[in-house]
């Protein structure tokens, strides 16, 4: 399979994932918060596709796509979701706090900007035992306000550390819009340069502007320069909930979103490469059958026993 096709199967999975998430979520089978990645789907893909298998993925509280395109397991995810004790966490952590080190997720934590000094430190630790991997973190435009994120960028150019931040810009922290948090002179390349790191833009919405970049700039990442790769993005759906739900949302039309929709966009760049209409339908279908199977499995799954309710809480 080309690595276009690849990279189009993997965020088609993120994108059908999400839309059954959706469905499970209104029948309220889903333990937790959920936060839909839809519409975000060419930064995780484009970012974790110009990884090395041993670098190590970071996320926040919209990290289904983060943890698919790591390479994390389908059935796992959603008996997290569900709360069932086949989940990447036992189904004690819910969809704000997965964790797999089989693929390198190191985790994922809801409190904005806490991912930042996490990934620091395994930034850290990847330096100081001389390792060839780098460390990712995923967060979002609101959560890269939080003063802890410029304490890490400071330090991490200090000790040049192999650390990526990948800021993804979708223009809102709930439905608060950056011109209504940020001084008009706020300006992150000065601020993430000001540091001593390398600052990239990319269009969130194309998945090869997205990898491309990333790859250019992990280069001196592993180096020991750190950077931040601001992708500019939609979230189509709100905040938390499955609605697409309109009211503060002025640049970010539902026509924009679906003109720049990076699912769509990369179909279309598919089948003018000269992909045939066949094989990228078989590959939604086989997708299509991976999903439904993934949430019969997480359906049937049990709950986790009472006898362990208290394990997995520390690590040991
Ligand atoms: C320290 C902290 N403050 C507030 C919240 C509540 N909260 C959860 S998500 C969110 C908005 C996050 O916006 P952004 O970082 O841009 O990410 P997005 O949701 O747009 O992906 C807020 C305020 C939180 N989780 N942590």
């Amino acid at each position: 399979m080309s690595s276009l096709l690849s990279a189009y199967k993997k965020m088609f999975l993120i994108r059908t994932a999400e839309q059954e998430i959706a469905a499970l979520y209104i029948k309220n089978k889903i333990m937790s918060f959920v936060h839909f990645y839809i519409g975000q789907e060419a930064v995780a893909v484009g970012v974790c596709d110009a990884l090395e298998k041993n670098d190590k993925v970071l996320g926040n509280h919209r990290s289904h796509g983060h943890y698919l395109a790591k390479g994390g397991d389908l059935k796992k995810m959603i008996c997290e979701l569900l709360g069932k004790e086949n989940g990447s966490s036992h189904g004690k952590g819910g969809s704000m706090h997965m964790i797999d080190k089989s693929v390198n997720f190191v985790g994922s934590t809801p409190i904005l900007g806490s991912v930042v000094p996490l990934a620091c430190g395994t930034a850290f630790e990847q330096k100081y035992n001389k390792k060839h991997d780098i460390t990712a973190a995923f967060l979002g435009d609101g959560a890269f306000e939080e003063g802890v994120v410029y304490e890490t960028l400071n330090l991490s150019a200090l000790f040049k550390l192999p650390l990526l931040l990948v800021v993804e810009n979708n223009l809102f922290a709930v439905n608060s819009k950056i011109k209504d948090r940020r001084s008009e002179n706020y300006d992150i390349q000065k601020i993430v340069t000001g540091f001593g790191a390398n600052y990239v833009k990319a269009d969130g919405n194309d998945y090869d502007d997205v990898f491309n970049k990333a790859k250019k700039l992990l280069q001196e990442v592993r180096a020991g320069k750190p950077a931040v790769l601001e992708c500019i993005t939609y979230r189509h759906m709100a905040h938390s909930a499955p609605i697409f739900e309109e009211g503060y949302r002025e640049e970010d039309t539902p026509e924009k979103r679906e003109e720049r929709d990076s699912v769509k966009r990369m179909r279309r760049k598919l089948l003018e490469s000269g992909v045939s209409e066949e094989a990228v339908s078989s590959i939604e279908e086989e997708v299509k059958k991976t999903v439904a199977d993934s949430i019969e499995f997480a359906l049937s799954s049990d709950y986790p026993k009472k006898e362990s309710l208290y394990t997995d809480l520390y690590a040991s």
